[in-house]
């Protein structure tokens, strides 16, 4: 579809107000928000993401994509969460210690609150520590940690490890682009799903188990 076409390209661009522009006439023709986010904010991402890999863009141009991607899902975020439902259920989400990359937590974030899930949400750069601290104070069920670095991905280790030092009932979610169904096993991490639609599935699932 062409309006999408054009979306991914104004997101390689980093043209936010024009992502914004297409993205609202994309809901009002009736097309579906996910396949928005799919075949068009995310398609666009993964070019502006192997262009990065080989130099041919540099941090600031990723930022300016970076921004224009999250306002075109700011708008997509009522109509990719439903119906509001009643809260199921408390996870803890952030992005690990040492990595800033956010869009993929933010997306977490957004499918989780659409399942009714109360979401705390650290934000990036969290620590092991941090994450424990907050599960207890929250009594939270689930603990959900996102990384984009594979420097960074082995502080989710620490996550689980710290989890059962303290003895928590906490389920230990991780994911992000360079993290595997095999280093999850690796770590002893509860769950381990490649986007976020699943992850919000499977936590509403957990938690709903686990219901007391
Ligand atoms: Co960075 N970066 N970056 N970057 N960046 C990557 C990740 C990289 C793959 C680019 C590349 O080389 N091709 C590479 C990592 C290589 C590696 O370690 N394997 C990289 C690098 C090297 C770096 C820096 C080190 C660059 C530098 O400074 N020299 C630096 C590190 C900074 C730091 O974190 N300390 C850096 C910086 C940045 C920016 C700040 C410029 C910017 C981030 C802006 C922001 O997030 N606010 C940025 C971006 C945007 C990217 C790329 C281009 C796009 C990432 C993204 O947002 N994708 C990325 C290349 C790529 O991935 N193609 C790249 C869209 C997002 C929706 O996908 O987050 O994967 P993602 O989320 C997916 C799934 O992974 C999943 O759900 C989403 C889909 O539904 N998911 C989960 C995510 N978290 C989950 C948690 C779950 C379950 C599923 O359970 C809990």
């Amino acid at each position: 579809m062409a309006i999408l076409e054009d979306i991914s390209a104004f997101v390689q661009q980093g043209r936010a107000k024009n992502v914004k522009a297409l993205v609202a006439q994309a809901l009002e023709e009736g097309i579906d928000a996910q396949q928005i986010l799919n075949d068009g904010l995310l398609a666009g991402m993964d070019v502006v993401g192997e262009r990065f890999k080989k130099n041919e863009v540099y941090v600031p141009e990723v930022l300016l994509s970076a921004r224009a991607m999250n306002m075109g899902t700011e708008l997509l975020k009522p109509h990719l969460q439903g119906e509001a439902a009643v809260q199921k259920g408390t996870v803890v989400l952030g992005t690990v210690k040492g990595d800033l990359h956010d869009i993929g937590k933010n997306l977490v974030h957004m499918m989780m609150e659409g399942k009714g899930l109360e979401v705390i949400d650290l934000g990036v750069d969290v620590s092991a520590e941090r994450f424990i601290e907050a599960a207890k104070e929250h009594n939270a069920s689930i603990i959900a940690c996102s990384a984009l670095l594979t420097t960074t991905m082995g502080e989710m280790g620490n996550v689980v490890q710290l989890v059962k030092q303290n003895d928590l009932p906490v389920a230990v979610m991780v994911g992000g682009a360079p993290v595997t169904q095999a280093f999850a096993d690796s770590i002893g991490a509860d769950c381990y799903t490649a986007d976020a639609a699943s992850c919000a599935d499977w936590a509403l699932q957990y938690c709903q188990s686990h219901a007391s």
